[in-house]
């Protein structure tokens, strides 16, 4: 067939490495990226076919988020604007780690077994964040594309939630909005200034927000969104990625990991600052107080403070509608006690990686995820839409309710359903506190969390790992749950495991307990039980001091 001689000739220009074997992980493939130059033509290929299967537009994100510079990364997004779904997932491992010679063969049994008509046509929208290597990465995966007759919307340099965007708006016939940049700006925008005409007497200080860009692609996009703001947002830009180096000393993931400022910011005593992670899909707030220590305001706090707001609206609306959390296993307990205990909502606990979160929240009306890291967002359901629309529009029903239903309509108007979007967190955040009157202390007084350790060991193989219970317990290596166990028992109000990345070649450590002190130690304990037990490599891991 002279379409798959044309894929031959042109996947012999994006040749594999013999041998290189590559795992989807938490987000897609992610590595150095001298070694994805085939995996990019290939999700090219099975873009097409993803596509041509589910009659839709697929879309294509190359990044690697949090990660250095130096690294890339691929994931492909299913047409409603979410991740691609599991079984999918195995095959792009079947396409990327296809010997050369074998990848006709691996890409007509997905064919068949998928009963995909080739006949079908086919659409792919591309994005791609600021590495460096991403422009001729996204090339690749255009190649890719185009080489399988399929059609192609390269919109070039988008944060991956934009991405999500604009495949949500192509296959909802832009009732979700539309799918261009402009279409992003006005949606969000237009919900987020309706959203603050509730709170009326905002000072410009008030107004003021300190944003750390990580280097990335959501200095670049929050630039260009601001005139659609309307001055409702006044936004002091840092580490905008004119200078320095993509996620370096800066950024979501280091500020959450480090528990410190980032690099660049120069943040005044309360002053209300956060930070996006490379491809802005996640955030963090945080200030510093008068005794200059700094205050994380993570994706637990994000989680809370608006399933608060959402159930107070929803009891003032009358409306009947469940409220979930969906937290992982790095949720700090004192979230998680704070909102099954005082607030009352259901709270569920999953997998890390947001497909995991995204699935469970969609068994509530209202679905509520976060990742302690800052990556998550709100999902309504169809019938919560239509029920809070039609009350926003009743003119028999009392104010108070149609106010709480008007504001529960912009809320959703400024969430991205698609995905977790640190520019549509940061406006709902910035909105929940503005029509609340809260400041960010009063904020974070809600609950108090307990002292946190985040950790890496390297081992010869990290899948002697595994896991079970939302990854809360280790299976295996023989003996270090039970390792675990013992030292965990050593500390009040504690609690750790291990889990291998999906992102990274190394084992995470997490740990809280009572004091900051004992935190550490324990950190360190299960360090050392991972480092014999699961066959560490290099230098043994260190006590921090
Ligand atoms: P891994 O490397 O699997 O822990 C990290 C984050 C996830 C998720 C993904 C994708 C932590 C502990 N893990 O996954 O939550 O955000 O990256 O970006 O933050
Ligand atoms: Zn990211």
């Amino acid at each position: 067939m002279a379409l798959f001689e044309e894929v031959s000739k042109k996947s012999a220009l994006h040749p594999k490495p013999a041998g290189l074997l590559l795992n989807y992980g938490t987000s897609g493939f992610r590595t150095v990226a001298e070694q994805l130059d085939h995996v990019m033509f290939r999700m090219g290929l099975l873009a097409v076919l993803r596509s041509k299967k589910t009659k839709a537009t697929i879309g294509v994100m190359v990044t690697a988020s949090h990660n250095p510079e130096e690294d890339n990364g691929i994931k492909l997004v299913d047409p409603m604007g979410e991740m691609v779904t599991p079984t999918w997932e195995e095959y792009a491992m079947q396409v990327a780690n296809a010997e050369q010679e074998a990848l006709l063969t691996v890409l007509g049994d997905i064919m068949k077994r998928e009963a995909i008509d080739i006949n079908q046509g086919a659409a792919v929208f591309i994005g791609r964040d600021t590495r460096p290597s991403s422009e001729s990465l996204s090339q690749a995966v255009l190649d890719g594309i185009l080489s399988f007759a399929g059609h192609a919307h390269d919109y070039g340099v988008l944060t991956t939630p934009q991405l999500h965007f604009m495949v949500r708006c192509e296959n909802t016939q832009s009732r979700y909005g539309n799918p261009t940049t402009e279409g992003y700006y006005q949606k969000l925008s237009q919900a987020f200034v309706q959203l603050v005409k509730h709170a009326p007497n905002r000072t410009d200080d008030q107004k003021h927000l300190l944003v750390d860009g990580a280097n990335g692609v959501g200095a670049l996009k929050l630039r260009d969104m601001e005139p659609f703001l309307q001055k409702e947002l006044q936004i002091s830009l840092f580490n905008k990625g004119t200078g320095g180096k993509l996620n370096f000393q800066c950024g979501a993931d280091y500020v959450k990991v480090q528990q410190g400022p980032p690099l660049g910011v120069e943040m005044l005593v309360g002053q209300r600052c956060c930070s996006f992670d490379g491809d802005a899909d996640r955030i963090v707030y945080y200030y510093s107080d008068s005794e200059g220590r700094f205050h994380l305001l993570d994706g637990d706090k994000i989680a809370t403070l608006i399933s608060t707001f959402l159930k107070k609206l929803v009891t003032q609306a009358g409306l009947d509608l469940q409220i979930g959390v969906v937290q992982t296993a790095y949720a700090n307990g004192s979230s998680t006690r704070y909102l099954e205990n005082n607030m009352k909502v259901t709270v569920r606990c999953v997998e890390t990686g947001v497909k995991h979160l995204h699935h469970a929240a969609q068994e509530f009306d209202i679905g509520v995820y976060f990742e302690a890291n800052g990556h998550g967002t709100v999902l309504f359901s169809e019938s919560a839409v239509v029920k809070i629309q039609q009350l926003a529009m009743d003119s028999s029903t009392s104010d108070e309710k149609k106010s709480a239903a008007q504001i529960l309509e912009n809320t959703v108007n400024v969430t991205n359903q698609a995905v977790g979007d640190a520019i549509s967190d940061m406006l709902l955040v910035e909105a929940v506190l503005a029509v609340q009157g809260l400041s960010l202390q009063q904020w974070d007084a809600m609950y108090v969390d307990l002292p946190n350790r985040q950790r890496k060991v390297k081992v010869a193989d990290k899948s002697v790992i595994t896991t079970t219970d939302a990854e809360r317990r280790a299976l295996s290596p023989a003996g270090l749950q039970d390792a675990v166990d013992a030292l965990v028992k050593q500390y009040p109000l504690s609690r750790a495991f291990v889990r291998p990345s999906g992102t990274e070649d190394t084992i995470r450590v997490y740990a809280e307990a009572d004091t900051q002190e004992n935190t550490d130690s324990l950190a360190h304990g299960v360090c050392m039980a991972v480092y014999r037990l699961a066959g560490g490599v290099g230098e043994e891991p260190q006590p921090l001091c």
